[in-house]
């Protein structure tokens, strides 16, 4: 395994432990979990693999396989950490004095700047590392809440828990049904081939930079429309119509979208066991109209490519993740794969977008020990 080799040429011997943790996309729930509502989440074929040793003193020296330098970057304590590095050390960081210092090296594989949460399957990939070596005996979940909070606190981005909780928890073949307050998750066959379908990555190649800001500012505005509300949080709001009608503008919208985006992530659940696999994809297109008109956080790219992947033959399509550039996902019977594509590469050129990059989605495992 050439992150093993690596490690042996950096740190001088093999590493203690190797762990994989995959990126993901998200079927349906978007801009719900830090509601405490639903999310469908289902892990990608790419992720990082995290090898790993500790130290006894507080070291850090990281070696990132897809850094530019092929240098480690050592680090004599927590606080000089910076830039991509923030993700690892805030791991070390959120475990306080359970751990030391470590040696560790880093290959990723999710394809950079797609919004399939790179940075996720990093902190998970160490996370689950040093639970192992330091025999500290977390859960996965327990694992996903400690990435989380590395994010949060260390790195300074106020994600929810999805991304993690998909990381830490997902199997093949499976998508990862998340209540995000009790935290209780099913993992739901997603069984796309035996239908005749494929679930198809659009991947934008476009990454708005003010996307962090606009996140941190719907998360606001959910807290300030629930505490008008007088719930806890967005979850506990079932009077839709009475809710509306206290509330006014953009808050009203993200009150609106959350709401129903949870009611879809029911819905879809339901059609998923149920078998009806080939009728989720009204689901996905009110998802994507939702976060495009009522939650603002799509973009040109990401409409157009649900709009033409719609055009070619899609069943159904929407944006994943936070938004504002990232990746789209399209529903397509095996037999529109290429006229999909083909679609939207030339809504793509019409418009003098950047050319789309297209990957398929198969639901892979979540976090796993790879040696
Ligand atoms: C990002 C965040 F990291 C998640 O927690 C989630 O809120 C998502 O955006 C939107 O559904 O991926």
């Amino acid at each position: 395994m050439r992150v093993v080799e690596a490690f042996r040429a950096a740190f001088g011997a093999s590493p203690q432990t190797v762990w994989h943790a995959p990126g993901r996309v998200n079927l349906i729930g978007e801009h719900t979990d830090y509601n405490d509502g639903f999310v469908l989440p289902f892990a990608v074929p790419w992720g990082v693999t995290a090898a790993l040793t500790p130290r006894d003193d507080d070291t850090i020296r990281v070696l990132s396989l897809q850094s530019d330098s092929g240098q480690p970057v050592t680090m004599a304590s927590r606080e000089e950490s910076r830039g991509w590095t923030r993700y690892v050390v805030g791991v070390l960081a959120m475990l306080g004095d359970r751990v030391r210092g470590a040696d560790i090296a880093i290959d990723g594989d999710v394809p950079s700047g797609a919004g399939l949460s790179s940075s996720a399957a990093l902190e998970v990939s160490v996370a689950s590392a040093l639970n192992d070596v330091h025999a500290l005996g977390m859960t996965p979940m327990e694992l996903a809440l400690l990435s989380q909070k590395a994010e949060n606190d260390f790195v300074g981005m106020p994600c929810g828990i999805m991304d993690q909780a998909a990381s830490a928890l997902c199997e093949e073949g499976h998508a990862l049904f998340l209540d995000c307050r009790s935290l209780g998750s099913r993992n739901i066959p997603l069984d796309l081939a035996s239908h005749g379908l494929s679930m198809l990555i659009i991947d934008t190649q476009v990454h708005h930079e003010h996307a962090g800001g606009e996140y941190a500012k719907r998360r606001a505005e959910c807290e300030s429309a629930a505490r008008k509300l007088g719930v806890a949080a967005l979850r506990d709001v079932t009077d839709l119509g009475g809710a509306l009608a206290r509330l006014q503008g953009d808050e009203r919208k993200r009150v609106e979208h959350v709401v129903a985006e949870n009611h879809r992530v029911e819905a879809l659940v339901g059609l998923l066991r149920a078998g009806a696999v080939t009728e989720i994809g009204a689901l996905l297109n009110a998802s994507h109209l939702s976060l495009r008109d009522l939650y603002e956080v799509s973009s040109p790219e990401l409409d157009v490519a649900v709009e033409a992947s719609l055009k070619g033959g899609a069943r159904g399509a929407r944006m994943t993740g936070g938004g504002f550039g990232g990746s789209a996902i399209a529903l397509v019977p095996l037999e529109r794969l290429d006229s999909v594509k083909e679609s939207v590469s030339n809504a793509y050129a019409e418009r003098g977008f950047k050319a789309p990059r297209f990957l398929p989605a198969t639901a892979a495992k979540g976090a796993h020990r790879v040696s």
